[in-house]
């Protein structure tokens, strides 16, 4: 799908000195890890290079997809955060488990983003295999930690700019 047309770790944003001021927090699923940690330190890296200081970096973990939105949602409630990242990886099983994490995860997001009108941004890889996941974590396909990290800071621009 979209990874066919862009490589998820391209990026066109240039280092301002805006981001200097921004606090962003991560929320990221420890479910998959080697997929999810993958993404998280691309996401750590990309934040850092483009001037997000050190200490404005708020990491947290949470057992599964499941439980971003409220681990997003207790980030959000912090008054200095600008925007808010979460990171998780669903691989289809054999159960129906991936249709009601996905649908949850995603319908939550969305709510806490909407109601603490904030960028919280879906860094959440869906996906029928560990092989696709690993094309997106680092793989051929780039590393989608990079692409919503960068998601962030464009919205947090866009916020700005209006
Ligand atoms: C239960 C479960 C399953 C089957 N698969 C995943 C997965 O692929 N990725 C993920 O992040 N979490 C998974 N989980 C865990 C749920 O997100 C949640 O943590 C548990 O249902 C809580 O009991």
């Amino acid at each position: 799908m979209a990874s066919n047309l862009k490589n998820l770790s391209e990026t066109n944003l240039e280092k301002s000195s805006q981001f200097k001021k921004w606090h962003i927090g991560l929320v990221v699923a420890d479910w998959n890890p080697s997929i999810t940690h993958a993404m998280r330190d691309a996401a750590l890296s990309f934040l850092k290079e483009k001037g997000i200081k050190n200490s404005h970096l708020h990491v947290h973990a949470v057992p599964g997809t499941f439980e971003l939105p409220l681990g997003a949602q207790y980030l959000a409630l912090q008054e200095k955060m600008d925007a808010i990242i979460s990171i998780g990886c669903v691989i289809q099983g054999e159960t129906r488990h991936f249709d009601f994490i996905c649908d949850a995860c995603a319908h939550g997001i969305t709510q806490v983003g909407l109601k603490f009108n904030m960028p919280v941004i879906f860094g959440v890889l869906t996906t029928q295999t560990l092989e696709q996941a690993q094309d997106r974590a680092g793989g051929k396909h780039g590393n989608k930690g990079i692409e919503a990290a960068e998601t962030a800071l464009k919205m947090l621009q866009l916020r700005d700019a209006i």
